[in-house]
């Protein structure tokens, strides 16, 4: 069978991290090559983009600057990772993908969608997830769970109504493409949310022909 690409996606404090962890626990239940990644960063180049991109000093990065900087850490992921593991067969999953530069560049920055599709088309070479769970949660229950874990970064210093843009682009475009998208409720205590979570995932697995473990051929 071949690779598939599975994204996590949303907001603040949604708990991208810990359902990632699941979910690549239950690809390998079930005998699955999983290679996982993150955004920005995920390669020795796009990490060194990652330290300028949330580095709190630099308040007046741009949008555009933010823009291309994400996209210059996917190009890389991209071509690095992500083609050569689904060309080996091998299973993706990524924490954040193109979509977060939807929902924070476009969304929270209002940058045009044209302009990120164009770049999706180039940077990210098209490249589109074959299931993406999108975390959706309050901002104010999102930021209230970001800020327990220290001091922000320089994306966690904007406002709540940057963060409410953001919200509500990964929100329109889960409602645009309900082919690709599963929207899971994370305001919901955490056992739900992964419980919620395995349902979705087990299902995509099923429809994409993959057994268990010593299940058979
Ligand atoms: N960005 C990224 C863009 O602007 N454009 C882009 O194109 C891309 C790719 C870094 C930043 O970059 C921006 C978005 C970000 O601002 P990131 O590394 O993904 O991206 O940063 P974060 O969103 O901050 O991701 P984190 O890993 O830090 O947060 P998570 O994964 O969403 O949250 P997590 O799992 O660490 O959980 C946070 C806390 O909440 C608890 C956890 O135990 C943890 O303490 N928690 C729950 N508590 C109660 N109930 C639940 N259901 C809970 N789930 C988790």
């Amino acid at each position: 069978m071949s690779g598939k690409f599975i994204t996590l996606e949303g907001g603040e404090g949604a708990g991208k991290s810990t359902v990632l962890a699941a979910v690549r626990d239950q690809l390998a239940q079930r005998g699955l090559d999983v290679v996982v990644t993150r955004e920005p960063g995920g390669t020795p180049a796009g990490e060194a983009i990652r330290r300028v991109l949330l580095d709190p000093q630099l308040r007046g990065m741009s949008a555009e600057c933010e823009l291309l900087l994400m996209f210059a850490s996917r190009a890389q992921l991209v071509r690095e990772t992500i083609q050569p593991a689904l060309a080996a067969g091998r299973w993706v999953l990524a924490d954040r993908f193109t979509d977060a530069s939807f929902a924070y560049q476009g969304g929270g920055r209002g940058q045009p969608p044209a302009r990120i599709l164009d770049l999706e088309r180039w940077a990210a070479a098209g490249l589109t997830p074959d299931l993406t769970l999108l975390l959706d949660v309050p901002v104010a229950e999102g930021l209230r769970r970001a800020n327990g874990r220290g001091a922000a970064d320089r994306i966690e210093m904007e406002n709540a109504e940057f963060f409410e843009r953001v919200r509500a682009a990964y929100r329109h475009r889960a409602a645009a493409q309900p082919e690709r998208f599963r929207t899971i409720d994370a305001s919901r205590p955490l056992a739900e949310v992964l419980a919620q979570v395995q349902v979705v995932v087990s299902a995509f697995l099923d429809q994409s022909g993959s057994r268990t473990a010593g299940a058979g051929t």
